[in-house]
């Protein structure tokens, strides 16, 4: 706190956790074209988007929440263990996913499924982790989009070692490398972990080229961010020494201006930067959570009526949109989520000894004969049904 009891706002002040105010936003909670906040060095990459990039981002955030819908009610009627939604995140995640390079990695926690899709991830591949058919569905490399981590903020870790070894290949003269940058997303709970703290720090001090994008949805599961921190996540990047942008992550031109800006910085050579994209988690943590039980109605009500999916349809419905669009929009992703769900369903079940598949790399002779005595076990469950 400086002498006056007032918090430290470096920089020209960055605001706290809690609220959106001051941050920086293109749209107004109504859709309409209001830039307010920092937004100078941001204005050039928001103008170069047009009106057909806005519908495809339109697009994607509507199908990720139908997909959420569709995901809720298979994890109801009993087809998956769990289902992680991300309802109300959309802006954040499509707008952030679309201004990035394919060659940049893209370290996610375990609610990115907006990013998910706009890397190409067939969906089918996401459920069926949360379905327990696999460990995993998707080829991190290939993709460059990595594996779920549920253990919080480990990803942080993963993501500053990836980068400190980008700027190993770089020393090293591979060309390649100056391509790539490294996105890692972070809610405001995770931040909390020694993990995040030990990423930005050898973030820092290597100069690694990564970018750490809050999503700050005001709750770790029941836990305000108010107990989290004083001050917003922005401001702390600064006290690692690493620039931080507090903006509006419910306005998608917001999210892809800023992070296309602060990423092409980073991917170049700047070092690495934080975004906190203030948000709000408007369903259930996860399918096992009731928020009714610690939410606030009122603060609910009040992000509700900032909803990123009507904001971008009003702003999209006043520059040219119209019923058609959405319409056919909306049975396009109807046909997409029922064929999501089809090929889940038609996924074969794997044997039970495969959960010993991946647990070493190496041969493992108790392991083998846990394996064999299972397999033995299932077997003998056919023969008594011959
Ligand atoms: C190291 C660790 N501690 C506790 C948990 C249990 N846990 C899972 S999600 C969660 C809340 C995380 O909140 P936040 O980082 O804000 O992300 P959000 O789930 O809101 O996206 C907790 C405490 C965990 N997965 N890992």
């Amino acid at each position: 706190m400086g002498s006056d009891g007032k918090a430290f706002t470096a920089g020209g002040g960055v605001g706290n956790a809690t609220s959106v105010d001051g941050a920086v936003r293109f749209l107004d909670e109504q859709g309409r074209w209001a830039p307010s906040g920092d937004v100078a060095p941001f204005r050039a990459a928001a103008e170069a988007l047009n009106v057909e990039m806005l519908r495809g981002f339109y697009r994607e955030m509507a199908l990720t929440r139908r997909l959420d819908v569709g995901s809720t009610a298979l994890q109801r009627q009993g087809e998956l263990a769990l289902w992680i939604p991300s309802f109300g995140q959309e802006a954040a995640q499509t707008g952030s996913a679309h201004a990035l390079s394919p060659k940049d990695t893209i370290f996610p926690s375990y609610r990115e499924h907006g990013v998910a899709l706009a890397r190409g991830i067939d969906f089918v591949d996401v459920l069926a982790v949360l379905r327990g058919n696999t460990y995993r569905g998707w080829d991190p490399e290939a993709t460059r989009f990595r594996l779920h981590t549920i253990v919080l903020a480990a990803q942080t870790l993963h993501a500053a070692g990836y980068g400190m070894g980008i700027n190993l290949r770089r020393a090293a003269g591979n060309a390649e490398a100056h391509d790539e940058a490294v996105i890692v997303y972070v809610g405001d709970g995770a931040m909390s972990e020694g993990d995040a703290s030990e990423a930005l720090v050898f973030a820092r001090t290597y100069d690694a080229p990564v970018l750490f994008f809050v999503q700050n949805n005001q709750y770790a599961i029941s836990t305000p961010v108010a107990t989290q921190t004083a001050v917003s996540y922005a401001d702390r990047a600064r006290g690692f020494g690493i620039p931080g942008y507090r903006i509006d992550g419910n306005d998608v031109i917001a999210t892809y201006a800023v992070t296309k800006t602060v990423m092409d910085r980073v991917r170049s050579g700047g070092g690495p930067a934080l975004i906190e994209a203030v948000t709000y988690r408007l369903g259930p943590h996860t399918s096992s959570d009731d928020p009714t039980k610690y939410r606030d109605a009122n603060m609910h009500a009040e992000w509700e009526a900032r909803d990123p999916v009507p904001r971008l349809e009003a702003y999209l419905r006043a520059n040219g949109t119209h019923d058609a669009f959405f319409e056919q929009l909306r049975r396009d992703n109807e046909a997409a989520a029922m064929d999501v769900r089809e090929r889940l369903l038609a996924l074969p079940d794997p044997p039970p000894s495969a959960m010993f598949d991946h647990v070493y790399s190496d041969p493992h002779p108790v392991m083998a004969a846990e394996r064999e005595w299972l397999e033995a076990y299932d077997t003998s469950f056919v023969q008594a049904d011959d």
